[in-house]
């Protein structure tokens, strides 16, 4: 028979929520991406403390956020490796409750980037009980990880200082690249519309949204908020669109019918590698 210690076991005390500010972040980072990089990389700088399908919280602390980080794709599989590669670490240190969410659009239709956004915002829900959720295109690394993926009082745009916009905005209303919504801003704001097909206009109408629901954008400063992108050249598919841009002066009066009341959407595959959730939807593209 075994005899039962009276010493008090660490690993059972009750844990404590994560503090306000992580204590691990570095700050600046360096960011290469002209490396050769394989998914074994991005496997090893992941650690071992990562969950099947991309999933991670900490174990020294309940997260303050439960976050669903969902990423718009569609053949972009080199980049997907470099954003694993910098990304997961990052978020660990952030000490998040997450998973990452790549919505990869089936076919060849014209692309869609915020109908995307709109059915992994749906399927991550069908797996647990997110409170935030992070859109990030798949070519931004930030190069600070104080840059919190995480929610704010307000919507927030954290792509604030990208390298190909000479670290600065482009335009006061820009709200592209990375933007961070809870579910209750989310849902305000009828999510994202899903009528913007190929390039353009989807991130200025999700803008007049949060102002229209009364929001505003949360930022953080263009020390914190850098960003590099990976250059790439224009993808199939996804030319820029001359319809969009005129639909934004709609966007108070359509935003009722267009959005996630509306979204029609078909899961074709579940796939759950080690660093991410990979979800192919057929989203009902024009040819
Ligand atoms: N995306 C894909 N596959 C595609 C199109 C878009 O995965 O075929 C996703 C991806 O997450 C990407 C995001 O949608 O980061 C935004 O699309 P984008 O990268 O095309 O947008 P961006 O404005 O580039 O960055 C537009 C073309 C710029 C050409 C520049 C030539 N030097
Ligand atoms: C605006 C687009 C946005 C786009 C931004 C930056 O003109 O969707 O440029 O584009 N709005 C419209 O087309 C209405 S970029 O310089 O990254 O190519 O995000």
């Amino acid at each position: 028979t075994q005899k039962v210690t009276e010493k008090t076991n660490p690993t059972t005390k009750a844990l404590e929520r994560c503090p306000d500010t992580p204590p691990n972040l570095v700050g600046p980072l360096l960011v290469e991406f002209n490396v050769d990089r394989t998914m074994e990389h991005a496997r090893k700088a992941a650690n071992s403390f990562i969950q099947q399908g991309g999933r991670y919280k900490p174990k020294e602390c309940i997260a303050q956020q439960k976050v669903a980080i969902i990423i718009p794709f569609r053949n972009r599989h080199e980049h997907l490796i470099h954003w694993l590669y910098y990304l997961h670490p990052i978020l660990m240190r952030q000490q998040l409750d997450y998973c990452v969410y790549v919505i990869n659009q089936d076919g060849e239709g014209v692309f869609n980037r915020a109908k995307l956004m709109n059915a992994g915002y749906m399927e991550a829900l069908k797996e647990y009980d997110y409170e935030c959720f992070v859109f990030s295109d798949i070519d931004l690394v930030p190069l600070d990880d104080r840059n919190l993926y995480r929610c704010f009082n307000n919507p927030r745009h954290l792509a604030v200082a990208m390298d190909k916009f000479n670290y600065h905005l482009p335009y006061n209303t820009y709200f592209g690249g990375v933007s961070s919504l809870s579910k209750e801003q989310y849902l305000k704001i009828n999510g994202f519309p899903n009528t913007y097909w190929g390039w353009g206009g989807e991130d200025d109408d999700i803008y007049r949204r949060v102002i229209f629901r009364g929001m505003s954008i949360s930022r953080p400063d263009s020390v914190t908020g850098k960003y590099k992108m990976i250059k790439h050249n224009r993808d199939k598919h996804n030319d820029p669109n001359p319809k969009n841009p005129g639909k934004l002066s709609h966007t108070q009066s359509t935003m009722d019918q267009d959005g996630i009341n509306t979204l029609k959407y078909t899961v074709k595959d579940i796939k759950k590698d080690l660093l991410y959730t990979f979800i192919t939807v057929d989203i009902e593209a024009p040819p």
